[in-house]
């Protein structure tokens, strides 16, 4: 089983899909990366195609489907907010936040008919290649339902920690959440991580328990336990009040008592109506313009285009605009199209007033926390610029350079550090929580994130688009306290579900870290055997690379869920890392199946016969501590004399398959990954192998 980073797949914020996501699409770099679905040269009536990312090349298509929009009154008017919710969707990872707003499309009418619901498959919001093939979202999107005359922006957000940026950002163009919560699990790590910021913001929360339909559900306890957690955090009186509905995502059910649930989700967009308030407006004046830009978005035809909750004002297509920010120069232009959201896609307006999220192009400059403003007259009577998106900081990075092997540029299309910096630097436009930095070295880049597989979810995407890699292995982010002037590192809490048999094993891997432990038990939930669940506080030095130890320890059981808690002083001295060494190939050339026979006695091999190798290259892990050089490479003596043992056929052991992330995970500081288009490959870094020699 696979921790919380399961697998499910990824999208493009708004542009969203029906995805028959191809491969190639991956491959597509004309417009922004890695999206499957660009909305297309958008219609400006009220039908609304969906366009499809064709090929490498980036042509389009039309695809199947096209959603029959609901025209919506857009006149300014205060009241008119009255017709608008804007919710977001938190929860864990995995709570089945997408499968809820899957349900709730489907019962939009958004479909014309039962063929388009089977096209679409599950999770439609989920329709990026890598969300679908991990199982998890990873980009926010946005949607918009009418539901008696009433438009519900609804905002699908991550609920994995290391895409906690993109909650944050969502939670700018929103006036309430659905909390979702499993109705076994109760409420997790991350829960109370996106509770805490929509709190915070003083918004109201409509708690949802979901997965009602699980045989060990528990809503009472999970009903009080979300409460115990609003009042841990704080909550008014008012966001304490909160009102519960019982929901199966997967059978698009819902219902206000978990043993009467209704056939469709009817009650649960009433309970939306009634418990989320509409956007409160001071103003629909044109002067007063004000909305924070919280997403970006790239049109092959339109260019840059920006996503933005209308705090005040009315903003109408034509209009002399300005983005203004605090810290920042104005950037002054026109609007050129404005869209508001409309079922899963967009819907061309000519004009739009607070507390509508609409998506703007024309300016060319929009950067994320960028405030829109008006600049008709020159912007004498504008309104002040809001403040900018705060997000919390990395606490992981990794180098991503150019790839320097032996064997670099077989595979990929785009090699050299200036395609390199220009493709990371374009990732800020809209990876909020992402941080890219220059280095001493012109051809490698440091690039901080929330969490490992933030960055590799990166790095995959930029693979699949062409570009030739290396990449150094992840290391926590210290960071000095100003007050004590010591030097911290961050901690992460973490969880840890397995079966009773294996938390012995699972204990000791969390005592060679540094761990303390916070907490173990026995939880009789799923089904008939109780789990062990132990909740530790873990440098999060240690936790790199912990994750593929830990399955292998519980074979596969173990479910992880982790989520950062603090900075805390560093730790002296190191943490425990991988206990064997790595397997090296002795020289340059192709692994043969002879030299294979002789060296998978040393260790496990990552390389098969046939696959090219280099001196230095890791091509397996040593059974021992300290690397080994093993010549994979041999080919049988062709001398006329007959062994002994000719005859006795050795098998080879299969090869380890080694993902993206597995690699990442075995990286220990002196080794590097090499990623193409079609190729891992890990090697001894030779500039620490210089310094060592060096040294001695
Ligand atoms: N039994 C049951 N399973 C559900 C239900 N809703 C979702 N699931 C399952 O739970 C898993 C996760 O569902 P998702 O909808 O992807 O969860 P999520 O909250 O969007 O996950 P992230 O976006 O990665 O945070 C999937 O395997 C779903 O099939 C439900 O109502 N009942
Ligand atoms: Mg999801």
């Amino acid at each position: 089983m696979i921790e919380e980073v399961k697998m499910k797949s990824f999208i493009s914020s708004i542009a969203v899909l029906l995805s028959l996501s191809s491969p190639q699409c991956s491959a597509f770099t004309t417009s922004h990366v890695s999206r499957a679905f660009v909305p297309g040269p958008v219609a400006s009536t009220n039908v609304k195609n969906f366009k499809v990312c064709d090929s490498a090349v980036g042509s389009y298509h039309t695809s199947l489907f096209s959603a029959t929009a609901e025209e919506t009154e857009t006149t300014s008017s205060v009241e008119d907010a009255q017709k608008i919710r804007n919710i977001a969707v938190i929860a864990h990872v995995d709570h089945g936040k997408t499968t809820l707003v899957d349900a709730l499309i489907r019962q939009s009418g958004v479909f014309r008919d039962e063929q388009q619901i089977d096209e679409a498959g599950e999770r439609v919001m989920d329709s990026e290649d890598q969300e679908r093939e991990r199982g998890i979202t990873i980009l926010a999107k946005n949607l918009a339902v009418m539901r008696n005359g009433v438009k519900i922006n609804i905002m699908d957000t991550p609920g994995h920690a290391d895409f906690g940026g993109e909650v944050e950002r969502v939670l700018n163009m929103c006036d309430g959440v659905l909390l979702v919560v499993d109705s076994v699990e109760g409420p997790k790590p991350q829960t109370r991580f996106v509770l805490d910021k929509a709190l915070k913001k003083g918004m109201k929360a409509l708690v949802v328990v979901n997965k009602i339909d699980r045989p060990a559900a528990r809503p009472d306890y999970v009903v009080d336990k979300v409460f115990d957690l609003f009042v841990e955090l704080d909550a008014s009186d008012e966001q304490t009040d909160f009102t519960v509905v019982y929901a199966s995502g997967l059978q698009g059910k819902a219902g206000m008592e978990p043993d009467t649930l209704k056939d469709d989700m009817g009650d649960l967009f009433d309970a939306v109506m009634e418990s989320i308030d509409p956007p409160v407006i001071e103003s629909v004046a044109d002067d007063d313009l004000q909305c924070l830009v919280s997403n970006i978005d790239f049109d092959a035809f339109k260019g840059k285009m920006g996503v933005a909750r209308i705090t005040k004002g009315t903003l109408k297509k034509g209009q002399a605009v300005a983005l203004a920010h605090p810290d920042k120069a104005k950037k002054t232009g026109r609007i050129s199209s404005l869209f508001t959201f409309d079922n899963l896609g967009q819907k061309e307006v000519e004009r739009a007033q607070a507390g509508e999220i609409v998506m703007f192009a024309g300016m060319e400059d929009v950067e994320i926390g960028d405030t829109l403003i008006t600049n008709e007259n020159g912007g004498a009577n504008a309104a002040d610029p809001l403040p900018p998106i705060a997000v919390e900081q990395p606490t992981v990075r990794m180098t991503i350079g150019v790839n320097k092997s032996p064997l670099a540029g077989r595979e990929g299309k785009f090699l050299t550090s200036r395609m390199i910096r220009d493709r990371l630097f374009k990732e800020l436009d809209r990876n909020v929580a992402l941080q890219v930095e220059e280095t001493d070295s012109a051809d490698r880049y440091m690039v901080s994130g929330r969490g490992q597989l933030h960055l590799t979810v990166l790095i995959e995407t930029m693979r699949r688009e062409g570009f030739e890699l290396e990449v150094g292995p992840p290391t926590v982010i210290y960071k000095e306290n100003e007050e004590t002037g010591e030097v911290e590192e961050p901690w992460e809490s973490v969880e840890v579900r397995v079966p009773e048999e294996y938390v012995g094993g699972v204990v000791d891997l969390f005592n060679g870290r540094k761990a303390e432990l916070q907490d173990m038990g026995l939880e009789q939930s799923g089904g008939d055997t109780a789990m062990s669940v132990v909740k530790y506080l873990v440098p999060t030095r240690g936790m790199l690379g912990l994750r593929s130890n830990m399955l292998t320890a519980t074979r596969g059981t173990a479910i992880i869920d982790s989520v950062f808690d603090s900075y805390r002083p560093r730790i002296k001295g190191e943490i425990q890392g991988r206990d064997k060494g790595s397997l090296l190939a002795f020289a340059d050339g192709v692994v043969t199946s002879f030299g294979c026979e002789g060296a998978q006695d040393r260790g496990k091999l990552f390389c098969s016969p046939g696959d090219d190798v280099y001196k230095g290259m890791i091509i397996g892990i040593n059974q021992r501590p300290g690397d080994l050089e093993v010549n994979v490479c041999k080919t049988k003596a062709l001398t006329n004399m007959r062994s002994a043992t000719k005859g006795i056929t050795v098998g080879i052991q299969g090869a380890i398959e080694m993902t993206l992330d597995s690699c990442v995970e075995y990286l220990a500081a002196d080794e590097l990954l090499e990623v193409t288009p079609s190729k891992f490959r890990m090697a001894k870094n030779p500039d620490m192998k210089t310094k060592k020699s060096k040294k001695n």
